[in-house]
């Protein structure tokens, strides 16, 4: 059975995650209307994979006999400036994602729930695959500046690329 406590940040997390998923949704929607068909391919499978995070996180709270929330979400942003605006956005997002994942670890151990800590570390794995993956990302943007070029290639190339294939994965 679960602490009050820690049901209440697991359903928290819940809401993060769904909401990641939203954003990413919305910044692929986006993509693809400006013509960035690899880029918003390569969104729509990372919002999938977020909600795949919050479903984990919903069964979890139902397996250990507490009762999982589905949250309301807010509308993201509709429109980004440009392609680096809108990776710079995601890679603040999972840095902000970090900081909730370890703060969820933290009141586990003050709390002394260590199977929940423990099925939080996965969590914690793929938050260092997702914001090095974002990293890499920002670095190719950077090179490639305003070369039309090199914007094609990124988009072409970026589609291949998914959050699980990670940080080993080329961009
Ligand atoms: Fe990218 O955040 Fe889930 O965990």
């Amino acid at each position: 059975m679960l602490k009050q406590i820690i049901e209440d940040a697991l359903n928290k997390q819940i809401k993060v995650e769904a909401e990641s998923s939203q954003i990413y949704l919305a910044m692929a929607s986006w993509a693809e209307t400006e013509g960035l068909g690899g880029t918003a391919q390569f969104l729509y499978k990372h919002s999938d994979e977020e909600r795949m995070h919050m479903l984990k996180l919903v069964q979890y709270v139902n397996e250990r006999g507490g009762k999982a929330i589905i949250p309301e979400l807010v509308q993201p942003a509709k429109n980004y400036k440009s392609l680096p605006n809108l990776f710079q956005t995601l890679l603040d997002h999972e840095i902000m994602v970090s900081g909730d994942i370890n703060n969820l670890v933290d009141i586990c151990l003050t709390e002394k729930d260590y199977t929940t800590h423990n099925f939080m570390q996965w969590y914690v794995a793929e938050q260092i695959e997702e914001e090095a993956l974002a990293r890499t990302i920002m670095d190719k943007l950077n090179m490639i500046g305003s070369d039309k070029g090199g914007l094609y290639l990124f988009d072409r190339d970026i589609e291949s690329i998914s959050v699980t294939t990670g940080a080993t994965g080329k961009v």
